[in-house]
């Protein structure tokens, strides 16, 4: 079978709140101390899932990890009973569901060895998601253990890597060589670069990919400080489609040029600063949209309902339709629980491209299955979260519990680690 894209969702965990973690994400830092909703925010993702389904796309799910996590705090000498309260947080966080940041990939076609390889993100700027890593990384070895694949340990200390969420790829078409662009900061205002160019040098290194089809591109400081923390918050690409906002990265021309140089078929479509700002941009996560090809060939871009509720930007999007350009159609779907923390729907996918007869089945989906995760979601995933809750041991007996049954639902007892 031919390789297709797979969107693999991180499934949003029961323990899903807004502690504000994560400086620089304005959503994050807004919604602080606001009451979450953990079974909406999971529902949510499902019905996203379900869309994606009936585009005609493969779909794969990655489960929420384990939390609190135990581990990590026992390695800091603590227990969640004991921990200062900003460790109990850090441990609760739910934000493995952002699997854009689960690790970076590079399709077969683009790689030295012919394998599909997956490099795990080592999340090292915010304490919250520096120890996602282990469990990500153990998912990804069963989820892709066929020898068709290379699954990579993160790249180290001090360099810090945010996965796929900074790194985009062009090519003709899924099957066909392409050009991967790695995204880094280097400045950011106010706000760290959570992207290290080191940490994107190794992973091409790592992922075998041709120095002379890899492009090593700096973020703007602007969109870093105008809370594009991630590059996934100012561009996406698709197929021989680069979708990016004016101000996106630092040399826009350079940028441009360089792609043209290595893929003449490249076509960018870009959002001018005079008709979107920066922080509509961030705002209204037009560009944490997933960008994606039906089985017929057309381009879908699914964005989240913050877009059409932006007028200035919707209507950019309705122009861009009349134009007759690549992108067909625009779907939208509401992930708000997951926006309110500064997670879109491109944040909560992991795009790997592949034959789905080679990933372990027990990672992907039908509708069927998406039933039987919103039955455990339903009956166990907490309906609200207040700020205080995580002093609440019931809070954590409940997650645990919660996550269990999630992963005997989908026959993955052997993910749970204690
Ligand atoms: O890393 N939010 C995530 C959002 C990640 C979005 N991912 C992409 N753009 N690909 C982050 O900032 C907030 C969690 C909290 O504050 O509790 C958080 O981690």
């Amino acid at each position: 079978m031919k390789p297709r894209e797979i969107n693999f969702d991180g499934i949003v965990g029961p323990s899903h709140n807004y502690a504000g973690l994560s400086p620089g994400n304005l959503a994050a830092t807004r919604s602080a101390g606001a009451v979450s909703r953990p079974r909406a925010a999971a529902l949510q993702g499902i019905a996203k899932m379900r869309a994606n389904l009936r585009l005609g796309l493969v779909q794969g799910v990655l489960p929420p990890h384990a939390r609190p996590d135990r581990r990590w705090l026992e390695a800091l000498s603590t227990t969640y009973e004991d921990a200062p309260s900003h460790l109990r947080a850090q441990a609760l966080s739910a934000s493995a569901m952002w699997a854009a940041n689960a690790a970076t990939v590079s399709p077969a076609p683009d790689t030295g060895d012919g394998r599909c390889h997956l490099t795990v993100a080592n999340l090292l700027t915010m304490p919250h998601r520096s120890h996602e890593w282990p469990e990500t990384l153990a998912q990804l070895r069963l989820a892709f253990a066929h020898p068709v694949f290379a699954v990579h340990a993160p790249v180290p200390a001090p360099f810090g890597d945010e996965g796929a969420a900074n790194h985009m790829r062009l090519a003709p078409a899924h099957d066909a060589p392409g050009v991967e662009l790695f995204v880094h900061g280097e400045h950011g205002g106010p706000f760290p670069a959570r992207q290290h160019r080191e940490a994107s040098e190794a992973v091409a290194r790592a992922h075998r990919l041709d120095p002379a089809r890899t492009l090593f591109v700096q973020q703007s400081e602007a969109a870093i400080a105008a809370g594009a923390f991630h590059n996934d918050v100012v561009a996406v690409a698709n197929g021989p489609v680069l979708f990016a906002h004016e101000q996106a990265f630092e040399r826009r021309d350079e940028v441009h040029a360089d792609l043209r140089r290595v893929m003449p078929e490249a076509e960018v479509i870009e959002v001018p600063v005079a008709r979107v700002s920066l922080a509509d941009a961030v705002s209204s996560y037009l560009f944490n949209a997933q960008l994606v090809t039906s089985p017929d060939g057309s381009m879908t871009l699914i964005v989240p309902g913050e877009t059409r509720a932006h007028p200035g930007v919707w209507a950019w999007l309705v122009e861009m339709l009349a134009r007759d350009g690549p992108i067909r159609r625009v779907e939208v779907v509401d992930v708000r629980e997951s926006m309110a923390n500064g997670g879109g729907p491109a944040c909560l996918r992991l795009r790997v491209v592949a034959d789905p007869a080679t990933v372990d089945p027990r990672f992907l989906v039908d509708e069927a299955k998406l039933d039987r995760i919103a039955d455990a979601v339903t009956t166990h995933w907490p309906e609200t979260i207040e700020a205080d809750a995580i002093d609440d041991p019931g809070l954590v007996t409940r997650t645990e519990r919660a996550r269990a049954t999630l992963l005997a639902t989908l026959d993955l007892v052997e993910l749970t680690y204690r």
